[in-house]
């Protein structure tokens, strides 16, 4: 099998996407968490590019970008499969892991970042994402299915399970509602089954570390925006209506365009 070693942040959903699908697949690997804050020299050997997690080294060769790693895991070890068969079903399981990176990630990641007006701009933004995959579940390609890969775990349910916590977490720290289990059943159906799954328990932190890292997050944003606006008036971007952005935060959950 050859040494597998994942570098990593503990709250970081991408990291999670790797972690779960080495478990899926039964790997062992060593773990270096990495302080984001002060990369390692290891992280920007690795990944001069763009300088992020998760990077996996096989046998000391990196592979980065966290979906290009789960494409790679299941084509070096193809038992227990996360991509269908069917060249059609992997077209469909790679476009809408490309709008779970392109469409929907971002914009929940502008609801943390975000005040005001912006902040339910970016929630309409969740909702209609949501709408659309609620559609695919309940009458599309995905209807009548347990999980988007079938029975078992799929490569999507890792893009897309791996981050929809941080849906719970934003509600309670945002006090807004995202997945409302009336308004889309079918996806909150499915995202209680993903997270009961055993090694999903065991991959993502517990909520209420996450929701104190989440806090901790948005109050340093809150303060950086009042300090800009030079009082404790309301922060500048919730009268432009716009996000400010804060990397380690968003890119927590988004594909790392901050
Ligand atoms: N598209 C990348 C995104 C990874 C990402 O956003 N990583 C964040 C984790 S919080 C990171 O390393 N941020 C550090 C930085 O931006 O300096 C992937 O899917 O692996």
């Amino acid at each position: 099998m050859g040494a597998l070693k994942l570098i990593g942040s503990w709250a970081d959903s991408h990291t999670h996407r790797v972690q779960l699908a080495l478990k899926i697949k039964g790997l062992e690997f060593d773990y270096q968490e990495e302080d984001l804050l002060n990369p390692s020299p290891e992280l920007l050997l690795h990944n001069p590019v763009y300088k992020k997690v998760p990077v996996l080294l096989h046998n000391d060769r990196a592979i980065v970008e966290s979906v290009v790693i789960l494409h790679y895991i299941d084509d070096t070890w193809p038992d227990h499969p996360i991509m269908p068969t069917a060249p059609f079903d992997r077209a469909i399981s790679r476009f809408w892991c490309h709008f779970a990176e392109d469409k929907l990630a971002p914009a929940v990641g502008a609801v943390f970042s975000s005040y005001g007006e912006g902040q339910k701009a970016a929630v309409d933004q969740v909702h209609e994402n949501l709408k659309l995959l609620e559609c695919e579940l309940k009458d599309g390609a995905f209807k009548g299915k347990r999980f988007f890969g079938g029975d078992q775990i799929g490569l999507l349910d890792i893009v897309l399970g791996c981050g929809s916590y941080w849906l719970a977490v934003f509600e309670e720290v945002m006090e807004v509602k995202l997945v409302d289990p009336e308004a889309f059943p079918v996806f909150h159906a499915w995202l209680r089954e993903f997270e009961a799954q055993t090694q999903v328990k065991e991959t993502i932190p517990a909520i209420d570390k996450l929701l104190e890292y989440a806090r901790e997050i948005r109050q340093m944003m809150l303060s950086l925006s009042n300090g800009a606006a030079g009082g404790d008036s309301a922060p500048p971007a919730a009268a432009a209506g716009t996000s400010i952005n804060n990397n380690i935060a968003v890119d927590a959950v988004d594909g790392g365009s901050g």
